[in-house]
């Protein structure tokens, strides 16, 4: 077996290498090697990562005390998977008893470089903290995989997503630099801004565009709205992070019609950056592949946190191996998917998850003993003639009963909508599998995401969170 490309921990990328433009790949052997082959490096990747994490953290040290587990154990797949996942809520205590980043930056303090966060309105925020080398480092796998999808030097990069505490936009900027990319930090959610990113995509004409899904449905909106087709923006590649869309069919299939470019899933967590290491390719272009050598993922029964085999549903569980900062170590996502095995077009050996990440498992309807996923109605409503574009799911007890009500936007003048509404809702109906009462209402009346959606509203009180 030829050696793997800068295979070492800590990690330090050569910040000059670029590949021979005639590659397809960044690191041809370890992203076309034998899975069996790279499992076995991964392991004991896992290993060093655990020792560090281990001796430079209290909170590691505790957690792996209390159930007297040693780093030097980890010598099967069966042990890392009684590795105990991290939660947030541990996090989020860890950084109340050790503010600000907790007690597992493992790290010297000297060496943060950037701070970033939650940008849950509701709350304690969880900060993270990364390491100067760790963004060089991240910097690199994340213009590995932006290789993948097809950006190449020289492209320009138009970063649509909020720069802020929110990770997703700082991390394409990063990768497209480190990539030799022209990049576009637009940003997003100021008033007026979706009509001026309208204009400076005409203007500019960038190769690749980077937001959430549905923040690039509202901009086609606005730009129909400026008379602009988006089409003329001439994109080639649109990567997607930050919510489930670019994996729902009928959301991929409207944001590739608008725009005429490839779209791209991406995405785990903030706390897991590089968050792309779940990424589709230029050549395999749906779901999203697992780059196990970047980041190692699991897809785990929800309930004891082992994985489930390929062919199965089940919730992500991260792992970094090449973070030294705030090195995340089966950190449970809380989101659901299936993954497989099978032989990618692009000839990356790494597993799949064929229908992205469908969504988090506590945004799931549970309905009259019948389980709807947000994304679902979202996949019915976009392929309706004269849907107006937006939706909102209401959750509401009715005397002993549960409801679903859906409210969807039409085109459709009032006065006609009667065949609408009645097929509309009887379809969205036998779709799901459960009762849906269905009301239509004007276009552009419901509210547009700026950043990532929010359409489901639960008035039950015991969901009340
Ligand atoms: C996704 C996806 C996806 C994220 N498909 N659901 O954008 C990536 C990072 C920066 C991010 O969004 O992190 P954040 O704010 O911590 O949110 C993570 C959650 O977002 C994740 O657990 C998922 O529920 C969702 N998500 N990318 C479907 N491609």
């Amino acid at each position: 077996m030829a050696a793997m490309e800068e295979w070492a921990f800590p990690t330090r990328y050569d910040q000059d290498y670029l590949p021979d433009p005639s590659s397809p790949y960044w690191f041809p052997v370890r992203e076309t090697m034998d899975p069996a082959e790279r499992d076995a490096a991964v392991l004991v990747r896992l290993r060093e990562v655990m020792e560090y994490a281990y001796s430079t953290s209290s909170f590691y040290k505790n957690k792996w005390d209390a159930v007297d587990l040693k780093p030097a154990d980890i010598t099967s797949w069966e042990a890392f998977e009684q590795v105990p996942v991290v939660t947030k809520a541990e996090m989020r205590q860890s950084q109340a008893d050790h503010p600000p980043f907790g007690d597992y930056v493992c790290c010297d303090e000297s060496e943060i470089h950037h701070i970033h966060g939650t940008s849950g309105t509701t709350g304690a925020p969880t900060a993270f903290a990364l390491g100067r080398r760790d963004w060089e480092v991240i910097a690199d796998n994340q213009a590995r995989i932006l290789w993948g999808m097809g950006v190449r030097p020289g492209d320009t990069v138009f970063v649509a997503a909020l720069f802020s505490l929110y990770l997703g936009s700082w991390g394409a900027m990063t990768a497209a630099e480190r990539l030799r990319c022209r990049v576009l930090p637009f940003g997003a959610g100021a008033q007026g801004m979706t009509a001026r990113a309208v204009t400076w995509l005409a203007r500019v004409k960038p190769a690749a565009f980077y937001a959430t899904p549905s923040y690039a449905l509202r901009l086609a909106e606005v730009a129909e709205k400026e008379k602009i087709d988006p089409r003329e923006f001439g994109l080639k590649v649109m990567f997607f992070s930050g919510e489930p869309g670019a994996s729902v069919p009928s959301v991929r299939k409207a944001i590739e019609d608008s725009f005429g470019a490839t779209v791209i899933d991406c995405g785990t967590m903030a706390e897991m950056t590089p968050f792309m290491s779940a990424s589709a390719t230029k050549e395999t272009p749906e779901g999203m592949l697992l780059w196990q050598d970047i980041v190692w993922h699991e897809v785990c029964d929800p309930e004891t946190f082992r994985t489930v085999p390929y062919g199965s549903e089940g919730t992500p569980v991260y792992t970094h191996l090449e973070r030294t900062s705030q090195p995340m170590i089966r950190l449970a996502s809380n989101d659901l998917t299936r993954w497989v095995m099978e032989d990618n077009p692009c000839g990356r050996t790494y597993p799949k998850l064929p229908n992205g990440v469908y969504g988090r498992i506590d945004d799931m309807i549970h309905i009259r003993g019948e389980n709807v996923y947000p994304t679902e109605v979202d996949n019915y409503l976009r392929q309706v003639a004269d849907y107006g574009g937006e939706h909102q799911i209401i959750v509401r007890r009715t005397g002993s009963m549960d409801e679903m009500i859906v409210r969807a936007e039409t085109t459709l003048p009032d006065g006609q909508r009667e065949a609408f509404d009645r097929d509309t809702g009887s379809g969205l109906q036998s779709f799901l599998g459960v009762r849906v009462t269905f009301e239509s209402v004007d276009a552009n009346t419901l509210e547009r995401a700026e950043h990532k959606s929010r359409r489901v509203v639960d008035e039950r009180e015991h969901t009340k969170r």
